[in-house]
C-alpha cells in the first residue's frame, strides 16, 4: 500500500460543513490529549494535525483526506476522510462524558445516515438522513496506561449504539513496561468487550495493522 496524498481539508462546524462527495470517513474519537492528533501525523508521516500537551484544543471535526493505491484487496486507488472529532472526559463543572461526546459529534454522526434517538422510541435508535456521508468505521482511542476510565467506557457503550464499525486502539504503547502492557491491554479487553490494537506514534507500533484495517474500511 502506498499514500499518494494527504491534506487537511477543513474544520466543520456542523453537518453542513460535511463535504458530501461520497468518500468514505474513518472517525477518531477519544479523550483529549489520548494521541488523535499525533497518530495523524504519525500515519501519513507529515506534520498535518496540531498537537499539543495541553488538552482541549480541538473544537471542531477536523477532516484530512488520504490518497492511497493498494492494501488489501490489491491495487487501485481508493480515498477516505480521518475526522479528528474533539476529545471528550475534559468538560468542567461536571457534564457527563458521554453527553459531552454526543453533543460534539452528534452532527457529525447524525449526518452520517444515523440519528441518536431517545430510549423512549425503542426500535427506532437510527434513521437514514438525506446527505448522509458514509462513515465507515470509529477508532476508539483510549491511553494506554490508563484503563478502567468511566469516560472512556461510556463513550465505547455510547459508539456501539451507533452500529458503526468500532476499533479500539491502546495509544502511547512505547510509554509502558512488558509486564504493564500485557496487564493494561488485559483489561482493556475486559472492560471495553473488545481486543485493543497497541500502537504508538512516536515510535511506529502498530502503525501498519492500523494501515492494513483503514484500507479494509475504506476500499
Ligand atoms: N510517548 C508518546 N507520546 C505521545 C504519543 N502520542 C501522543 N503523544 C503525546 O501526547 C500529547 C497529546 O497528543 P495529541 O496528539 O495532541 O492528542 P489529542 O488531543 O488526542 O490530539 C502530546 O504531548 C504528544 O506528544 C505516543 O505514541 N507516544
Ligand atoms: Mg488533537
Amino acid at each position: 500500500m502506498k499514500l499518494l496524498e494527504a491534506h487537511f481539508v477543513t474544520s466543520a462546524v456542523d453537518a453542513r460543513g460535511v463535504p458530501q462527495d461520497g468518500i468514505p470517513h474513518i472517525a477518531l474519537v477519544g479523550r483529549s490529549n489520548v494521541g488523535k492528533s499525533s497518530l495523524i501525523n504519525a500515519l501519513t508521516g507529515m506534520k498535518l494535525a496540531r498537537t499539543s500537551a495541553a488538552p482541549g484544543k480541538t473544537r471542531l471535526a477536523n477532516l484530512y483526506r488520504l490518497h492511497a493505491d493498494g492494501g488489501p484487496g490489491g491495487p487501485g486507488r481508493w480515498r477516505v476522510y480521518l475526522a479528528d472529532l474533539p476529545g471528550y472526559g475534559y468538560a468542567r463543572g461536571g457534564e457527563a462524558s458521554v453527553a459531552e461526546l454526543a453533543r460534539i459529534a452528534e452532527s457529525y454522526f447524525s449526518s452520517g445516515g444515523r440519528v441518536f434517538r431517545p430510549a423512549s422510541e425503542p426500535g427506532l435508535k437510527t434513521r437514514p438522513t438525506d446527505t448522509p456521508h458514509r462513515i465507515a468505521g470509529v477508532l476508539h482511542l483510549v491511553d494506554s496506561r490508563h484503563p478502567g476510565l468511566e469516560a472512556d467506557l461510556e463513550a465505547g457503550a455510547w459508539l456501539d449504539t451507533l452500529g458503526v464499525n468500532r476499533t479500539v486502539l491502546a495509544t502511547k504503547i512505547d510509554k509502558l513496561s512488558r509486564s504493564e502492557r500485557a496487564k493494561n491491554l488485559k483489561s482493556f479487553e475486559r472492560q471495553l468487550g473488545t481486543a485493543p490494537l497497541p500502537i504508538s506514534a512516536a515510535k511506529g507500533e502498530g502503525l501498519d495493522d492500523l494501515w492494513t484495517l483503514i484500507a479494509r474500511l475504506s476500499r
